[in-house]
């Protein structure tokens, strides 16, 4: 039985699994081989078929990947899941098995840089375009749309800028032309915004952030319509071969038990350190979902439960300032990644989206000035304490 029909704060700890079938194991298992035997020759021609079900090879399918693959479905409400190496696995085996040679894709107007870096790729490689656009009204987006658009591809909140996108008005449009809607939900995770019950068609987790929320592993996850995943599974997944190792699946099931209660602590949090940022002197602009200032704020109250953890703020100063002031904290770590229990900050013009050249990245609002902080887990005060005293020296 899938637990599909629980409450999330049920389903994060007992969707996809049942004990009775494994023994009893309270946890799931670790079902740590590449291989599985078959009872005869004929059993091994049937299973390669097609014609019986059953685990063949690891890269094929493994049983404790597939309890997070049923799981993650059951959280996004979608009907199947997919489980990758890493998040960019994931990404290039959705837009891979979307797009062929000379297609076009329209993205939200900033993307992670390595998802830039491969749509870049693309384009050089099989002249697949692409087009970076707001994506703020129906009239705008049936503008963009040609005959050979093979996917509207969205991030929201948009890493770093914390930009959002109304994913239930391009949804709609999309619908209209028959283009599938993908929509990277590493950001808010399936506790905060939920994009396939607002009628897009994939969402994509870098589960290395929130998901797994620990810091210790790279994965990534897909959940859609289920003939279009096992399409994927048989081609971009089963051929490129970005699969997920099960130990990586055993500690996200661990880690996804408490993604409510870490999320709303993430959010409680960056609630605080917005506030108090946001009356810094030396913070000149500031981005969170959560601030009813915000020119996305009407996106917000309809589509995510809460702010999350991410915010981005501009420094009164030059790239210099803004490294200094990293290296003047004293606990909070400087790092890329995010959603993990310790507080990480980082500057993106140089780190996570120095990729992208700079007339995009200045397109896309990332200046030198522009620090992102991923809110952790630990008591706010001494957050904001560590942040302040940095900023004070600006
Ligand atoms: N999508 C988003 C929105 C991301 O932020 C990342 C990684 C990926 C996909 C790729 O996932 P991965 O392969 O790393 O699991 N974002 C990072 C970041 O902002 N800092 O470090 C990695």
């Amino acid at each position: 039985m899938k637990k599909h029909d629980k409450h999330m704060e049920t389903a994060v700890i007992h969707g996809g699994y049942e004990a009775e079938d494994m023994y009893g194991s309270l946890v799931p298992p670790l079902f740590q081989t590449s291989t599985y035997t078959f009872e005869s020759a004929e059993q091994g021609e049937r299973r390669f078929a097609g014609e019986e079900s059953g685990y063949i090879y690891s890269r094929l399918g493994n049983p404790t990947v597939t309890i997070l693959e049923e799981r993650i479905a059951a959280l996004e409400g979608g009907e199947s899941g997919l489980a990758f190496a890493s998040g960019m696995a994931a990404v290039s085996a959705v837009l891979i098995k979307l797009t062929k040679a000379n297609d076009h894709v329209i993205c939200s107007e900033g993307l992670y840089g390595c998802t830039f870096g491969l749509l870049s790729m693309m384009r050089d490689k099989y002249n697949i375009t692409s087009d970076f656009a707001a994506l703020e009204t129906k009239e705008e987006i049936r503008a963009l749309i040609r005959p050979e658009t093979a996917c509207i591809y969205i991030e929201t909140p948009i890493n770093p800028t914390m930009k959002l996108i109304d994913l239930q008005m391009v949804a709609e449009v999309a619908r209209e032309y028959g283009v599938p809607v993908v929509v990277d939900n590493t950001f808010s995770s399936p506790y905060l915004q939920r994009p396939l019950e607002l009628g897009c068609d994939v969402v994509i987790h870098s589960a290395t952030k929130y998901i797994g929320g620990h810091g210790d592993v790279i994965a990534g996850l897909v959940v859609g319509k289920k003939d279009l995943l096992d399409d994927i599974a048989m081609t971009t997944q089963k051929d490129i071969g970005g699969v997920m190792a099960p130990f990586d699946a055993w500690l996200l099931l661990r880690g996804l038990k408490t993604l409510p209660i870490r999320m709303e602590r993430h959010c409680d949090n960056a609630e605080k350190i917005f506030k108090k940022l946001k009356d810094h002197p030396k913070v000149t602009r500031i981005f969170f979902p959560g601030d009813e200032t915000h020119w996305n704020y009407d996106i917000y109250k309809r589509q995510m439960k809460r702010g999350g953890g991410m915010i981005a703020f501009e420094i009164d100063g030059t790239k210099k300032d803004a490294q200094a002031l990293l290296n003047r904290l004293s606990f909070l770590k400087i790092a890329v990644s995010l959603g993990d229990a310790e507080t990480l900050i980082e500057h993106p013009a140089t780190m996570t989206h120095a990729v992208v050249p700079e007339f995009s990245r200045l397109d896309m609002g990332i200046h030198d000035r522009l620090i992102r902080l991923s809110v952790g887990l630990e008591a706010w005060e001494d957050i904001w304490a560590d942040l302040k005293q940095s900023l004070d020296q600006i």
